[in-house]
C-alpha cells in the first residue's frame, strides 16, 4: 500500500465499511462495502469508478483498455467535465472535456448517512488550471454510495471576477447490448447531432442505436430511462440543477480509434451525461455557488 493510501486511510478510513487502498497504477481510491451496495471513488479525476447496488452487478462501466496515470482521464464510471464540454472554444490545443478529469483531488470526508456512505473530495484552482482558464474556483464532489447513489458537484467561484463554465457529470452505464437497449424521457425534446456538423433536431419517441450517436439534448431537466432486455434491469437517471442530457455510444469505428476502449466496448457501454452545456452553461459572481446533482437507480424488469 501506497503511503498516501495508508495515511488517508487511517485518516478517514471507516473500518468494515470504506477503506482507502490502492486502486489500478497505485492511484489512491475510496472503496465503499455495505449491505446496501458496494462502490468506487478515485481520487484521481475525482472520478466515481463504481457502484453496485445489492443485487445488482456494477452499473457503471470502465473499461479494461482504460490508462490510469496521472495527466489521462479514465476511460469509464464518471468523469467530471469541468469548465468546457467538449472542446474548448478557440483554443484547439485545450484538454477535451476541460482539465479536472485528469487532475489530482483531495479527499475530505467518509461519513455514514441514512442514504449510504457519503465520500467528499474537492480540487480547486492553482497556477496550472488558471494558465488555462483565468478563474478561481472550488468543486466539491459528493458521492453517496447505497441502494440509490447520488452524486453532487457543488461549484463555487472563490474570485473576484464573474465567470461562466459549463459542467458534466459523463455517466459510463453498463449495458448488455447497444443494439436492443431503448432510451426513454426525451421524447419531444431538441438536439444538437454531433456526428451531423452539430445540427439541431428533434427527438421522436425513445432513442433506440444502430450506429455512432452523440447528441446534446437542450433544455431538459426530466429523467431518462435506460431499458436493458439483454440484463433484465431498467436504470433510472434523474437529475436537479441540469438543463442538459448528453447520449453518446461511440459504435464500431469511433470505439475502434480509442485507445483506451476495447474494440467491442461499444456493444456494453452507454453514456447518459448530465450536464449544464451551450446556452445552459452557469454564470457565477464572486462568492456564489451551484449544485447540480444525479442520482440512480436500478431495478429488475
Ligand atoms: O459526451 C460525448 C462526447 O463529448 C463525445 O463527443 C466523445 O468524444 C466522448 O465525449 C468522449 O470524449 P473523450 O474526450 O473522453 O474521448
Amino acid at each position: 500500500m501506497t503511503d498516501i493510501s495508508s495515511a488517508l486511510d487511517l485518516t478517514h478510513g471507516l473500518p468494515g465499511i470504506a477503506r482507502v487502498v490502492d486502486g489500478h497504477g497505485g492511484l489512491p481510491k475510496v472503496q465503499v462495502t455495505t449491505a446496501a451496495a458496494a462502490g468506487e471513488v478515485y481520487l484521481h479525476g475525482g472520478q466515481v469508478t463504481s457502484w453496485s447496488p445489492a443485487g445488482h452487478r456494477d452499473v457503471l462501466f470502465v473499461s479494461r483498455a482504460s490508462r490510469w496515470e496521472p495527466g489521462r482521464a479514465i476511460r469509464g464510471g464518471i468523469p467530471i467535465c469541468f469548465p468546457w464540454f467538449g472542446n474548448k472554444a478557440g483554443d484547439p490545443q485545450a484538454p477535451a472535456h476541460g482539465f479536472v478529469r485528469s487532475k489530482q483531488w483531495t479527499l475530505e470526508s467518509i461519513a455514514q448517512t441514512d442514504a449510504g456512505v457519503a465520500v467528499g473530495i474537492a480540487t480547486e484552482s492553482d497556477a496550472e488550471t488558471k494558465a488555462r482558464w483565468p478563474f478561481d474556483f472550488r468543486l466539491v464532489l459528493r458521492a453517496t454510495f447505497g441502494a440509490s447513489l447520488q452524486v453532487a458537484l457543488v461549484a463555487t467561484n472563490t474570485g473576484t471576477a464573474a465567470f461562466t463554465f459549463e459542467e458534466a457529470l459523463h455517466t459510463y452505464f453498463t449495458i448488455g447490448d447497444a443494439t436492443a437497449i431503448r432510451i426513454s424521457g426525451l421524447d419531444g425534446v431538441r438536439y444538437l447531432d454531433k456526428v451531423d456538423a452539430g445540427r439541431e433536431r428533434l427527438q421522436e419517441g425513445d432513442i433506440a442505436f444502430a450506429a455512432e450517436t452523440d447528441r446534446v439534448y437542450l433544455n431538459t431537466a426530466g429523467a431518462v430511462d435506460i431499458d436493458d432486455p439483454t440484463l433484465r434491469r431498467r436504470i433510472h437517471v434523474s437529475k436537479q440543477n441540469s438543463q442538459s442530457t448528453v447520449v453518446w455510444n461511440p459504435w464500431i469505428d469511433k470505439a475502434r480509434a480509442l485507445a483506451d476502449l476495447q474494440d467491442d466496448d461499444w456493444t456494453r457501454l452507454v453514456c447518459v451525461e448530465t450536464c449544464n452545456v451551450a446556452a445552459s452553461a452557469i454564470e457565477l459572481a464572486p462568492g456564489q455557488q451551484h449544485t447540480m446533482t444525479l442520482t440512480v437507480t436500478v431495478a429488475p424488469t
